[in-house]
This record gives C-alpha cells, sequence and structure tokens, in this order.
C-alpha cells in the first residue's frame, strides 16, 4: 500500500524531465553526419522537442560562446560555427543534460572516449561535431537563444512506458 501510494506520488507530482540544447556544429554537417548523430539520440530514448537548421549569426555566436570571446581562439571559432548552417535540437529526457554531456564526451575528441560522439566521429578540440549544454541552468537559457517558445513541441512518443520504469518519469 505505502509503495503503491508513494509510486502514485512521483508519477502525478514531480515533473522530472529536463530539456537540453544541442547543436549539429559544421563539423557534424558537413561532413553529412546529422542523421547519424541524430540517430543516437532517438536510439537512446531522448525525445526531439525541437529541431532546425540556422546560419548563426555574430551576435548569436558572441552570446553562446561568452565565456571564449576574449580567448586568442576565439575568432577561428566563431568562423569554424559559421562555416554552414548548424541543426539546432532541443532533447527532452530525465535528467537529458547529463545523460547528453556524457553522449558527447570531452571537448577535444582526440581524448574522448570510442563510443561517445565526440570520441567515435572527431580527433578535433575544435571541430568537435556537437555543442551541449552543460548545466540545466546553461540549457534553459541556450533554449531560449536559439527557439522561440512555440518552436519547442510538447508531444508524447508512443514507446515512454518502455523507455522508462514505472513512477521513473514523470511529464
Ligand atoms: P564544450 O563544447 O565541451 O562545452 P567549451 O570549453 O565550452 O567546450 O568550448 C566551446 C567550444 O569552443 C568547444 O566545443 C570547441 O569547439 C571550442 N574550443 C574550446 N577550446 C578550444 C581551443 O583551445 N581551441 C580551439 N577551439 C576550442
Ligand atoms: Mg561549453
Amino acid at each position: 500500500m505505502f509503495v503503491y501510494l508513494s509510486r502514485h506520488y512521483l508519477t502525478y507530482n514531480i515533473n522530472n524531465m529536463e530539456k537540453t540544447l544541442v547543436l549539429l556544429k559544421p563539423s557534424c554537417v558537413q561532413r553529412q553526419l546529422i542523421g547519424e548523430v541524430l540517430n543516437r539520440f532517438e536510439r537512446r530514448g531522448l525525445r526531439i522537442a525541437g529541431m532546425k537548421m540556422m546560419q548563426l549569426s555574430d551576435e548569436i555566436l558572441r552570446e553562446h560562446y561568452a565565456h571564449l570571446v576574449n580567448r586568442p581562439f576565439f575568432p577561428s571559432l566563431a568562423a569554424s560555427m559559421q562555416a554552414s548552417p548548424v541543426v539546432a535540437l532541443a532533447l527532452e529526457g530525465v535528467d537529458a543534460v547529463q545523460v547528453v554531456r556524457a553522449m558527447a564526451g570531452p571537448t577535444n575528441g582526440r581524448e574522448a572516449a570510442p563510443g561517445t560522439i565526440r570520441g567515435d566521429y572527431s580527433m578535433s578540440n575544435q571541430q568537435n561535431i556537437v555543442h551541449a549544454s552543460d548545466s540545466t541552468s546553461n540549457a534553459e537559457i541556450e533554449l531560449k537563444r536559439f527557439f522561440r517558445d512555440d518552436e519547442i513541441l510538447d508531444y508524447t512518443i508512443g514507446t515512454f512506458a518502455f523507455i522508462y520504469g514505472d513512477g521513473e518519469a514523470n511529464r
């Protein structure tokens, strides 16, 4: 009875779903790896809540990489991010921020473990295929930077009950 009640409580009173921002960088788009990388997120069970292709402006890049604008490599980083359109993704899941960062692997592709996106597709510290938000607070800020509210779609996927166990995921 207690178990039933606590599960009931979890199911109906806590929303533990997170959304995170991913950018498929020009190093992904130009190497025609969009489908392959997207496939990994889908297979993992993350819901694609938003997706669009866009050419990044100087303004959005200076904001997005504000922590790096004074670094000597910033002009080269900006050029690499503007070399072609990128694909912006809003991905949703339980602990999605941490799950997606782990899937991306560390910044430098040469140091990333095989099995991670960077570890499987990148040989570079800069041309490293994906951006992924590094915290839940940054994810919120970054999602607002790249998506209007009406571009984030609140639909359910039919396999939801087979992606999470009972009471584990609450939308
Ligand atoms: P992250 O993408 O793993 O979060 P950050 O330190 O936030 O790494 O850096 C943002 C991006 O800037 C990296 O993904 C990479 O493309 C680029 N970058 C970081 N450090 C260097 C560097 O030392 N040289 C060139 N590019 C860099
Ligand atoms: Mg970062």
